[in-house]
């Protein structure tokens, strides 16, 4: 099996098996090094991730799909870890969604995820409208049964994320959406919901006949006090850490940041940030070197 064969494998039978498989999201390769040195099962590149912290930008579809495509090749290359990238709403139309499998499909990548937000779309967890337009259930169809017929190999994951909670369409709706996606082809379904009470979720649970048929895949972000294995005991297949490592990155660097300020001098902040030996440890940088030295 090449790496991505495992990848892929590693990822549908982590899926398949009973205890869910627990993502953390990534904005860039070292972050993708240490979530797999902390013992997770996958990695989420996330769009929020790196609208962010890579180009600074709102998560407004702003990032095209080739900026994607190469923070994901460089975070690929950092882990054994499974994949899983966030390709929002796979970029415009049903060709973007189709060229968006075949690009990460041929980088090795073990997965996506596609949601059905229109172009532009907003992040989901942004307070705006409380209801507002999804592509249409049958378009978005559309684009996941041709996107599945363009994909290559057997063992790509095309998990299809339904926005209707967050949409304020309700749990009628998810389930025909949830239903309608699985029907062209789907891998997974990424159920999104920020209620803070999983009141949503668990109507979703009892009302979708795919639950423990199809994978299923939690961001629990805004319900964040139910652990992996509540979840999972819910009905839960993956559970996606979304972005806490981007907000730890950004409160300490704010913290680093405003202590240097203060005290202008860089012992000030010694004892609040790794030392420069574990970053050289974290790239290897003494096995690299002892590879180029010649023998004496
Ligand atoms: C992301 O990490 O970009 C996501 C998850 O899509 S969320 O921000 O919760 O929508
Ligand atoms: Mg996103």
């Amino acid at each position: 099996m090449n790496t991505a064969e495992r990848k892929r494998s590693s990822l549908r039978a982590g899926l398949a098996d009973s205890s869910p498989v627990v993502a953390v999201g990534v904005h860039d390769a070292m972050t993708a090094q240490l979530v797999e040195s902390s013992g997770f099962d996958a990695i989420w590149v996330s769009g929020l991730g790196v609208s962010t912290m890579a180009y600074a930008v709102p998560d407004l579809n702003l990032i095209t799909m080739a900026e994607m495509l190469e923070a994901t090749r460089r975070v690929d290359a950092a882990t054994d870890l499974p994949v899983v990238v966030d390709c929002d709403n796979g970029y415009g139309g049903l060709t973007n969604v189709v060229r968006t499998v075949r690009e990460f499909e041929r980088a090795g990548i073990a997965a996506i995820c596609v949601e059905d937000n229109t172009f532009p779309k907003r992040n989901s967890l942004f307070e705006g409208k409380t209801v507002r337009e999804l592509i249409p259930r049958e378009e978005q169809a559309r684009r996941i049964r041709a996107a599945k017929a363009a994909q290559e190999t057997e063992d790509f994951v095309f998990i299809a994320r339904v926005e209707a909670l967050i949409a304020g369409h309700g749990v009628a709706a998810a389930c025909e959406r949830a239903d309608a996606y699985v029907d062209a082809g789907a891998d997974a379904i990424l159920i999104h919901s920020k209620d803070k009470t999983l009141s949503e979720i668990e109507g979703f649970l009892s009302e979708w006949s795919g639950v423990g048929v199809v994978p299923l895949v939690a961001v629990p972000t805004l319900y964040p006090t139910f652990t992996v294995d509540h979840l999972g005991a819910k009905g839960f297949d993956m559970v996606i850490f979304a972005n806490q490592t981007m907000r730890a990155a950004v409160q300490a660097t704010e913290q680093t940041l405003e202590m240097l300020a203060r005290e202008l001098y860089p012992a000030a902040v010694d004892p609040s940030i790794a030392s420069v030996d574990h970053i050289f440890e974290l790239v290897r940088t003494q096995e690299a070197i002892a590879r180029e030295e010649v023998p004496a």
